[in-house]
């Protein structure tokens, strides 16, 4: 496949609602997107960084940055996604816009060959149940309003921002009036310690399917000693930038679970390594969300399919974000969002759309 060019391009999304967890409260998206244009087709990848290194050590300006002078420039005219994903190997860390350059490149190879994402990866299925998340609220009466909304709407799981001050309370609160049949797990953003343990060792009795990086980003040892001091399993998502951090976490006994996001680790072909790995030790993996606009939510959706993601993800509908998302809105249906079966990623941004919130353009040519 020849790249005549690649477009990088920065949109404004605002949210529906500010979106509160342990490290900030967001209000708008501030979303990059690559575009690659090859002679036949038009491939796009979204990249999942956020405006302030809160997240990760990444943000969308350094992103953008390392794109335009290092990873663009080095990718051969012709090429392929396993090929972007060898000319970018060089470079250090930057994960999340190397994902971004090779979603682009891959969409274009697959809508140039006629095949959709899902397919290409070993999707099992053509639907897949919906989890919400659910930020950071004032107060335990305004939480459990949220979730009954979220519930009528048909989300098939719950996962409840926590952070030292909003953790025990409002957990037990939604177990309480939810009952045991909800599939309900907790996401920490690294915002404790391991002296913590005995306090997050309250969360045991409430039957939480997992509770989401609770330690440091880079501190696999320590999740490792929390996992003998709780019995709520250990989900990591911040910790996990590669399959080979993978592969020592669970050698290192740190998680029983891995939250996958193709944008932490690189993009859609180290998210399936993973994906393989933890099958083969028989971890269970789901799909995360970075609040990605159609583009991304889409490729997110072919992931999800994969046969080892056996827990519902953080795959919400656009709504749960976005008033007026890129691409035609991914709607619930019955709790399930339908995985795209058209070629490459399977949506195109709606140009109207796409005109209003882009706040700039840059054209690299080939
Ligand atoms: C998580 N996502 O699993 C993240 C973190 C997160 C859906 O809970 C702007 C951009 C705000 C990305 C807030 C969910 C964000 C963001 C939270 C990602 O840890
Ligand atoms: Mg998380």
């Amino acid at each position: 496949m020849r790249i005549t060019g690649i477009e990088l391009r920065r949109v404004a999304m605002p949210l529906v609602t500010p979106f509160r967890t342990s490290f900030g409260t967001e209000t708008e998206r501030d979303v990059l997107l690559v575009r690659v244009v090859t002679p036949d087709a038009e491939g796009w990848g979204e990249c999942v960084a956020m405006s302030d290194p809160l997240y990760s050590p990444e943000y969308v300006d350094a992103a953008a940055d390392v794109l335009r002078r290092f990873l663009v420039p080095a990718l051969p005219a012709h090429t392929d996604a396993h090929g972007v994903g060898r000319a970018l190997h060089p470079f250090k860390g930057h994960r999340m816009a190397k994902a971004a350059l090779e979603t682009a490149v891959l969409d274009a190879q697959l809508r140039t060959s006629g095949q959709s994402l899902a397919t290409y990866l070993g999707a099992a299925v053509d639907r897949v149940p919906a989890g919400v998340s659910v930020g950071i609220m004032n107060s335990v009466p305004e939480l459990l309003e949220a979730v009954t909304g979220y519930l009528d709407e048909g989300y098939r799981r719950v996962k409840l921002k926590i952070a030292p001050g909003w953790d025990l309370a409002p957990t037990r609160a939604v177990r309480e009036h939810f009952g045991p049949g909800l599939l309900l797990q907790v996401d920490a953003n690294a915002a404790y310690t391991l002296t913590d343990a005995p306090h997050l060792a309250k969360l045991d009795p409430l039957d939480l399917l997992l509770i989401e990086q609770p330690l440091a980003h880079d501190d696999l040892l320590q999740h490792a000693r929390l996992a003998e001091r709780i019995t709520t399993p250990i989900c990591l998502d911040e910790s996990i930038e590669s399959a080979q951090d993978a592969a020592a976490a669970i050698t290192l006994g740190a998680c029983s679970i891995v939250n996958i996001k193709p944008g932490r680790v690189g993009g859609y072909l180290e998210a399936r390594r993973i994906h393989d790995l933890a099958r083969a030790h028989g971890l269970a993996v789901w799909c995360g969300g970075m609040l990605e606009t159609g583009i991304g939510r889409a490729a997110n959706l072919a992931l999800a399919a994969l046969p080892g993601f056996t827990l519902p993800g953080d795959t919400s509908a656009s709504r749960r974000y976005y008033t007026t998302d890129l691409t035609p809105p991914f709607e619930l249906h019955d709790g399930h969002l339908n995985v795209p079966a058209t070629p490459g990623i399977g949506v195109d941004p709606i140009p109207a759309v796409l005109d209003e919130v882009t706040t700039s353009t840059e054209w690299i040519p080939f």
